[in-house]
């Protein structure tokens, strides 16, 4: 069975399950979660999963990742041989849009993953998945979040929009309105395409942290590829146990800094009047760029939708 690295997140934030399958504690020892990275703890197999990890996805990508991922890529001191040291990452990318990169043991609450956002604090898990977990995770390690989103912080569109959601986090929590702001990260910060060079890219980092999606979400015939739309994204329930139904395209990576400064406000009012829409329907008001034929998920039962 073909399986998928993704990351057991949800719109209601931190789970039962999460917490417990992360092992976290219920008292951290710091109040905003985070811990030492313990650079110096990861064994030589942890190094190796890394290796097998970084040199798959980078033989892949070329031709597939945006371009402003394989610029970020290449100006990090991120390579094969070794699990990135976090404070190596950091004197690069603070200097060049602010952010940084802290350590936290697993999915944090999303209080705490807001505020560290909205200080341009990425939470990277410090872990890396088991040798036998290549294709497929419940939570986000240290290469899905450093291999993933940290080239395109490096980015200063990315950079801002993160950060203007870390901002709106709160907002829409005290709106009661998480779930549809959420679904705006998935399908761009997460799941998102761009239209680039003739085609399209991959931007999103859990499409780039995963080998089978990378392929699967540009080259499969069974995913619907939409233009994005901001109220359509918000009322659209996503995937968090499998490749995504519908990926949602931007124009360009810079849509994400215009995005950064839209009021949600309105588009939170109308999105809750409105119907919600499953992972894979398509609407007649659609701007649809490829029909997907459904095929890989029909008949697979029972998957989690929220
Ligand atoms: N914690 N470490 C971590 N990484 C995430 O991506 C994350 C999180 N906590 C909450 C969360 N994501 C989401 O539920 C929010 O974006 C809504
Ligand atoms: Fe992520």
């Amino acid at each position: 069975m073909e399986t998928v690295m993704n990351e057991a997140v949800d719109s209601a934030g931190l789970s039962e399950k999460h917490g417990s399958a992360a092992g976290v504690v219920s008292k951290p020892e710091r109040p905003d979660w985070t811990i030492d990275q313990g650079w110096k703890n990861y064994t030589p197999e942890q190094h190796q999963v890394w290796k097998t990890l970084f040199e798959r996805q980078t033989k892949l990508l070329p031709g597939r990742a945006c371009d402003e991922f394989v610029q970020g890529m290449q100006n990090l001191p991120m390579g094969p041989d070794e699990i990135p040291d976090f404070n190596r990452l950091n004197e690069v990318l603070v200097r060049r849009t602010g952010w940084q990169v802290v350590a936290v043991p697993g999915l944090v609450p999303d209080e705490v993953f807001f505020e560290h956002l909205a200080n341009r604090r990425f939470p990277a898990g410090n872990f890396i998945r088991e040798p036998h977990q290549l294709d497929y995770l419940e939570e986000p390690d240290v290469f899905h979040d450093v291999f993933g989103h940290v080239p395109m912080l490096m980015n200063p569109s990315i950079a801002d929009y993160i950060q203007a959601y870390g901002m709106g986090g709160l907002r829409a929590r005290d709106l009661g309105v998480l779930d549809k702001l959420a679904r705006v990260y998935w399908y761009t910060v997460e799941f998102g395409l761009v239209r680039q060079n003739g085609g399209l890219r991959i931007y999103g980092a859990g499409i780039a942290s995963s080998y089978t999606e990378s392929v699967f979400a540009l080259s499969a015939a069974s995913p619907n590829r939409i233009a994005f739309d901001l109220e359509r994204v918000m009322r659209t329930h996503y995937r968090i146990d499998d490749f995504q139904e519908s990926y949602f395209v931007i124009e360009d990576i810079d849509r994400l800094l215009d995005l950064a400064h839209v009021d949600f406000g309105p588009f939170y009012r109308r999105a809750e009047e409105g119907p919600e829409h499953l992972p894979g329907t398509v609407l007649s008001t659609d701007h649809v760029i490829s029909r997907g034929t459904g095929d890989y998920h029909r008949g697979r039962i029972g998957g989690v939708v929220t």
